[in-house]
């Protein structure tokens, strides 16, 4: 070899290290044999998993609660295709992952040669930008791009692919990788026209909203937001995403809209004369009748990706800018209303709509929950599946700082939840990390219980398990007529003598008067991951309820009397 050579794959490591990347997620293959084997030469730190699904869920774990870019590190064919449910999810909640494949031989691409998959053409749809590199020397250039593209603008998932004779031939070792992308610009600062109209409409406004989402949380926009509610006294509610840029312990925070929103939230929003959407894009769980949704309320939306901007909901005014930069303008336009009898009709809404469920009989969900959040008083970062337990893990855990509640949002991807726990526990090693799951969205991404054992994380998971795909049945009971099919997991291992066999601990909490107990021995425990399995209620039904499709002046507050219809949403 050249002194002055080094293999592609031994400059990419360096490249990585160089972009900050401290640990990689990945499980290695014939044609991701030179990179591995870089790896093996190199100090960086190899998360090996169980599957890939579960290597890119503890990528994108990592980057949400960091704001850092998970990297994935997966072979060609099946390895690249079983990433594809994790970069799907990553690009519907905008989570900045850099996924890096194998690839057969240049020479063999299109010829169906074994383990021959074209990820970066099947990925389109579902990724901000695929790289099929071909040229060795390109690749310094192409990772750099990556990771600019995946964590600038509104992040996404970026995939690298990288044939093995690319990744073994001899570069020269001083290539940096520089590059210039003219055709891709971020646009950070709001319009000031824009921003001096949003500023006008906000301070005349009599019962204004702010609706946080993921992008205040990606642009840190926390101290902005809390400037502006308490300058101007104007009440939040967060979306699933937007849980904890605003604390929910403020008086003025209105919790979740939309589908099992709170009443409160969904009641203010149906009497609101102006709502503010900050990185909130209006998606169908929130506005389920796009074309008239709160037909009272003006609407103003702040969003760094124009093609958000009237996609489905019309708005009044519109700034295309980064949160942070954008409230910190607006800030200084703002005139003090007078919001007062909005907030007494706000605190009166707060008080006679609370959350609850019933104390009485078998244990509950719910209970379990708002349980393990006050022991942890807001300090923990709560992973979530997909589900029931999901909608009241948002519903009842309390959540005081951005970054700390991590769900997969937009694709709703059940088995995010344990794996995604893993990244977050790796990259925030001092913090306690819950992963609130169910038991059918468990079983989805488990053989991760090897990978998090290995890594000694101290993951308490918390596993709600009513033995039905919950959020289904409940569909099928409210809208079907009871009609359940396909729902009840009968067959379930015991998660106890399961935790064992992966050489984790393991609790059981089947009764309300245990729970406190059970929890704070599980909190104590950090040793390594834990289990505790939760057998509550198999019956119990998420409320408030808005049926998808319809406004939310529709909510449910409990299960009526009478038939209802089917929704008429898609899901
Ligand atoms: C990969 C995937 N498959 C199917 C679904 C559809 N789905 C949404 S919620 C749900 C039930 C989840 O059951 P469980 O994990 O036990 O949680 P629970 O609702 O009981 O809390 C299903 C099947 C999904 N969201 N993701």
């Amino acid at each position: 070899m050249n002194k002055k050579q080094c293999t592609a794959a031994t400059k990419l490591i360096e490249i990585l290290k160089k972009q900050g990347v401290e640990c990689i997620f990945g499980l290695p293959g014939g044609s991701a044999i030179p990179l591995y084997d870089a790896l093996a030469l190199s100090d960086m730190k190899l998360v090996l998993t169980r599957h890939e699904q579960g290597a890119t869920h503890m990528a994108d774990g990592y980057a949400r609660s960091s704001g850092k870019p998970g990297v994935v590190l997966v072979t060609s064919g099946p390895g690249a295709t079983n990433t594809l449910t994790g970069v799907m999810t990553a690009m519907m909640d905008s989570v900045p992952i850099v996924v890096l494949c194998g690839q057969q031989l240049t020479s063999n691409l299109g010829l169906d040669t074994f383990q021959e998959a074209d990820v970066s053409g099947m990925s389109y749809p579902i990724v901000k930008h695929s790289f099929l590199v071909k040229d060795p020397n390109e690749l310094p250039s192409v990772i750099n791009q990556a990771f600019h593209i995946a964590n600038t603008g509104r992040p996404g998932p970026v995939i690298v692919d990288l044939p093995k004779d690319v990744t073994s031939a001899l570069i020269d070792e001083d290539t940096t990788g520089e590059f210039t992308l003219p055709g891709y610009v971020v646009r950070k600062e709001g319009n000031l026209d824009s921003i001096k109209e949003a500023a006008a409409m906000i301070s005349k406004a009599e019962k204004p909203i702010l609706m946080v989402g993921h992008g205040a949380v990606i642009s840190g926009a926390g101290q902005e937001i809390k400037a502006i509610v308490e300058k101007m006294q104007i009440p939040v509610t967060n979306t699933l995403l937007g849980k904890g840029c605003f604390p929910e312990s403020h008086e003025l925070n209105l919790g979740m809209p939309g589908m099992h929103g709170t009443a409160y939230a969904n009641m203010a929003l149906c009497e609101c004369d102006l709502l503010v959407s900050i990185g909130a894009r209006w998606d169908d769980r929130i506005a389920g009748s796009p074309s008239d949704f709160l037909p009272q309320a003006k609407k103003i939306h702040i969003d760094i990706d124009p093609v958000e901007i009237n996609k489905t909901v019309q708005v009044d005014c519109s700034i295309i800018g980064d949160a942070k930069s954008v409230l910190n303008s607006l800030y200084g336009y703002l005139e003090k209303g007078n919001t007062q009898r909005w907030i007494k009709l706000i605190r009166r809404l707060k008080r006679e709509y609370p959350l609850k469920y019933k104390k009485e009989g078998k244990l509950r969900a719910q209970h379990v929950i708002e349980e393990m959040s006050r022991l942890t008083k807001g300090e923990a970062i709560v992973t979530t599946d997909v589900g029931q337990h999901q909608m009241w893990a948002a519903q009842f855990f309390k959540t005081e700082h951005t970054r700390h509640f991590l769900s997969s949002g937009g694709a709703g991807t059940m088995g995010f939840g344990f794996p995604a726990a893993i990244g977050a526990q790796l990259a925030n090693p001092g913090r306690i990390v819950v992963a609130v799951v169910g038991d059918g969205g468990f079983q989805m991404t488990l053989p991760e219980l090897s990978t998090a054992v290995n890594e000694k994380l101290p993951i308490k998971i918390l596993l709600i398990n009513n033995r039905y795909l919950g959020m289904v049945r409940q569909w099928q009971h409210m809208f079907y007529d009871n009609r359940l099919s396909g729902v009840d997991l009968e067959g379930n291992p015991d998660f106890v003598k399961l935790a064992g066999a992966y050489g984790c601990k393991g609790f059981r909490v089947k009764r309300s008067a245990d729970v406190r107990k059970v929890l704070g021995a599980a909190l104590a425990y950090n040793d390594g991951p834990c289990i505790i399995d939760a057998e509550v209620e198999k019956y119990d039904n998420v409320f408030p309820m808005v049926p998808s499709g319809a406004g939310l002046d529709k909510m449910l507050l409990s299960m009526p009397r009478n038939k209802l219809e089917k929704p008429k949403g898609g899901t």
